[in-house]
């Protein structure tokens, strides 16, 4: 059977997941999409001949076996509930809401539905890279004792603010540094350096947010989202029995011109193509049988939780704010 496939939301990854689910993925074919913005929908590439442009997220999910919500992180709580109430195995890009509470209900929904129906991109879970530095970490390094991190983009759109350093961008260290350790947070703080010039007001950038986790680990986390230079993800884990770092993506080195270089990459569509392939494979498979699989709504809502924290410590620069997580649900073991 080929599953038929909703997107909500045909920007920039819109349009990419759909180009991988007919083009790239098997199993699935994008058959509806919508957008608020008409032009996106009809200028989204990927969508194929079979899809039709329909006028609202409720239509999209009537209409479809499983859904992509692939909208702003403002609107992704509203049409994750509705697809939840309607029974849809639902993959919402990262955030699952832009604040806790939205996230806890879509916890609550799923409970009460019995069955876990949302997978989260969280898509550096299924980065070959970030898994070997888990497995080196796991056999090899000692117990973790500090990670030093730094996630650059080279430029973001002119409606990024402040805190969408945190809830944009930091929420992938925020996952994927809980999952790389196997550890929750107790607490956060944000420090802002001096400003780059190619910022603006609306924006302080960079920025560096210190975790704490409940065995102690300390994590610092550069977000520079004007660095101009390249997309850049950095990740290296201090253990007792010594260090890992995150490969770099394959790109070939040169001795030209009395220079020895390497390209660095510009987008994270390209950095991270091979991860979202695999993610959304795995949400068609688990779709195929009415559910879901990889990162939860609960692992949305203990981002969320944390990225609430790290919003409020932007607002009061150098305090140390803890994190509390209620117990995890039966549902999420
Ligand atoms: P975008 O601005 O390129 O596209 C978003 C689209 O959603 C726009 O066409 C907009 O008109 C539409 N939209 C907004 N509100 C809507 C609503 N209520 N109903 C229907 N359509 C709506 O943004 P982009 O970069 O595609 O980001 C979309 C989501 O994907 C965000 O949550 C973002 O954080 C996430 N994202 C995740 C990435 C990852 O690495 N996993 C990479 C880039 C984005
Ligand atoms: C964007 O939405 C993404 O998710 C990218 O992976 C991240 O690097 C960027 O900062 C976000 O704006």
């Amino acid at each position: 059977m080929t599953l038929r496939i909703g997107i909500i939301g045909t920007g920039a990854i819109g349009t990419d997941h759909a180009r991988r689910i007919n083009r790239v993925l098997s199993g699935a074919e994008v058959t509806a999409v919508t957008d608020v913005n008409r032009d996106s929908a009809e200028a989204c590439g990927g969508r194929g001949p079979g899809a039709q442009i329909l006028g609202s997220a409720e239509e999209v999910i009537a209409a479809s076996d499983a859904v992509l919500v692939c909208s702003w992180g403002t609107a992704h709580e509203t049409q994750v509930l509705a697809a939840i109430a309607a029974g849809k195995p639902c993959f919402c890009e990262k955030p699952l809401a832009t604040e806790a509470y939205g996230a806890r209900r879509i916890v609550e929904a799923e409970e009460a539905m019995g069955r876990r129906l949302v997978q989260v991109g969280f898509m550096r879970r299924y980065d070959r890279g970030y898994v070997a530095l888990k497995e080196t970490v796991r056999t090899r390094l000692g117990p973790p004792l500090m990670i030093h991190a730094a996630h650059r983009n080279p430029s973001v759109p002119g409606r990024y603010r402040t805190p969408m350093a945190i809830h944009d961008t930091l929420i992938h260290e925020i996952d994927v540094l809980r999952w790389l350790l196997d550890d929750e947070y107790v607490s956060a703080q944000v420090i802002f350096p001096r400003a780059t010039r190619h910022t603006h007001a609306g924006l302080r950038d960079p920025q560096i947010v210190l975790l704490e986790t409940a065995k102690g680990v300390r994590i610092d986390v550069e977000i520079f989202v004007n660095c101009r230079y390249g997309y850049d993800i950095q990740c290296e884990v201090v253990g007792e029995e010594g260090t890992a770092r995150l490969p770099e993506p394959t790109a070939i080195p040169t001795r030209l011109g009395a220079v020895f270089g390497q390209p660095i990459l510009m987008d994270w569509k390209d950095r991270f193509i091979d991860s979202y392939d695999v993610e959304l494979q795995d949400f068609l498979k688990a779709a195929a049988q009415g559910t879901a699989a990889g990162p939860s709504a609960w692992d949305g809502y203990a981002a969320a939780i944390t990225a609430d924290v790290c919003v409020q410590a932007q607002e009061r620069p150098g305090a140390i704010l803890p994190v509390t997580l209620p117990a995890r649900p039966a549902l999420y073991a």
